[in-house]
């Protein structure tokens, strides 16, 4: 990486390539085998297998061992969507790779599939980069990402600090206001708004820098389904098509009305597909540039022939990445209308002094499991008191996005949804997936500081 070595995880698939692509109808039947030489497991995001084979390290689903293998067999959903290591932090290392399930309608559309994964690339350790931002050393930074594993619920209907519940997050401030004014607090975005907590020494597409980009050959006037995947850890970048108009048709995974244009917004962990027709010839660099930032990555589709252009690797600062774009989606299968059997408001709080995050107050493992009765329809109001913005992802559900800021919509149905600093997001999905689900921050670090918690379901032994 930019000329000197680097140790990095992968999760490799059958054909010698990162992550699984399926056929359609084909089941997710995959032996994970641990070559990893430590503990790991593998989140399979955005899908909706049964709990214990979503791949969080809960006690019914305890890590996989090095050299020890671990079998799943689920009816996977059609779509782009990513897998990436739910142990400690080894997501920031890089055990992230692209889970692709085509299905027969979009096989008929013989379009050329490319893919586009997104990185954030650091030299430093997790461990380092954590220490950093709580301000302690690295073995605590790491016991602190350790605590995933921890159960939560042990003080089930209680909010108060745990004993063993780290000193910076026993000491950070609850009232969910604190980010605003927070003394040397970094601010880098527009109305004191907060963006990139950490500093990378690279943004990677498919693994590579522009330095030396991956070129993708294309058909003369070729018609491309780009698949977007953000596997950044916390970096959120907007998707720059240059001089190309693309049309948004899936977000998560899941189909939307066509929205039309050349730059689009994304959080990480979302998906976008974008169907792209191209012009007869040329090269076409495909960007993704850090939000409040001038660094870019992208790769290049190039007819045979075409003179690859030198791309800087950075270039004019680019906005904070917002919800403009979620704000024009509308979902093609919306959930059924209905009356919602539980309304919870949910706030997200917290700041970077000290670093730490936390959902109603709590933060994870000492958290109250939300508890859910199987065929309920349930509505999350998330409501962001805090000067960063959050993509929270639940798992084993998709949900739809019902209102921005209080304006109601029949958004998108999706995985992950961005909260906009002290911003509001309405949510509904249809509790139909029985077990224990994390529902987080996709900020690795906002969640391992704390910004995680877990929906449950009546009956699941704990
Ligand atoms: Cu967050």
């Amino acid at each position: 990486m930019n000329g000197l070595p680097a140790k990095v995880f992968g999760l490799i698939g059958p054909d010698g390539r990162p992550g699984i692509r399926l056929g359609p109808g084909e089941r997710f039947r995959v032996d994970l085998v641990n070559e990893a030489g430590t503990r790991t497991i593998v989140h399979w995001h955005g899908q909706l297998p049964p709990w214990t084979q979503d791949g969080f390290p809960w006690p019914e689903s305890p890590p996989i061992e090095n050299s020890a293998v671990q079998a799943y067999d689920y009816a996977p959903i059609p779509g782009t969507y990513w897998m990436h290591s739910h142990q400690d932090m080894q997501e920031q290392s890089l055990m992230t790779a692209p889970l692709i399930v085509h299905d027969a309608a979009e096989l008929r559309e013989d379009r050329q599939e490319v893919v586009l994964m997104l990185h954030d690339f650091t030299f430093r350790t997790p461990d380092e980069v954590l220490a950093g931002l709580t301000d302690t050393s690295a073995p605590t930074a790491q016991a602190m990402a350790q605590k995933m594993e921890e159960a939560p619920g042990r003080t089930v209907g209680s909010n108060a600090p745990h004993a063993s519940m780290s000193s910076m997050a026993a000491d950070a401030p609850d009232t969910g206001m604190s980010g605003m004014d927070m003394p040397g607090m970094a601010v880098s975005g527009p109305g004191g708004m907060h963006l990139n907590d950490v500093h990378y020494d690279a943004f990677l597409a498919n693994d590579r820098t522009l330095a030396d980009p991956e070129v993708v050959r294309v058909e003369r006037g070729g018609r491309v389904r780009l698949r977007v995947i953000n596997g950044a850890s916390s970096s959120q970048f907007w998707v720059d098509l240059g001089d190309l108009v693309g049309r948004v048709v899936a977000t998560d995974g899941q189909p939307v009305h066509p929205v039309a244009g050349s730059r689009f917004p994304i959080a990480m962990a979302q998906r976008l597909d974008i169907l792209i027709d191209l012009p007869e010839v040329g090269a076409f660099p495909i960007l993704a540039r850090l939000e409040g930032d001038g660094r870019q990555t992208g790769i290049v589709l190039a007819t045979t022939g075409a003179r690859i252009p030198r791309i800087a690797e950075s270039a004019q600062t680019a906005p904070p990445v917002d919800n403009s774009l979620e704000a024009r989606l509308t979902a093609v299968e919306p959930l059924p209308a209905r009356h919602a059997d539980v309304v919870r408001t949910i706030a997200l709080a917290g700041g970077m002094k000290p670093y730490a995050w936390s959902m109603n107050g709590e933060y994870w493992p000492q958290v109250t499991p939300l508890m859910l009765d199987k065929g309920q329809r349930i509505e999350i109001d998330l409501v962001n008191r805090s000067m960063m913005a959050h993509p929270m992802h639940l798992h084993g559900h998709a949900f739809q996005v019902i209102a921005i800021d209080g304006r109601p919509m029949q958004g998108a149905v999706r995985d992950t949804v961005l909260v906009m600093p002290m911003g509001r997001v309405r949510i509904a999905f249809d509790a139909n997936n029985p077990g224990r689900w994390p529902f987080h921050c996709h900020n690795l670090y906002h969640q391992v500081t704390g910004m995680m918690t877990e929906f449950r379901y009546q009956g699941i032994a704990t």
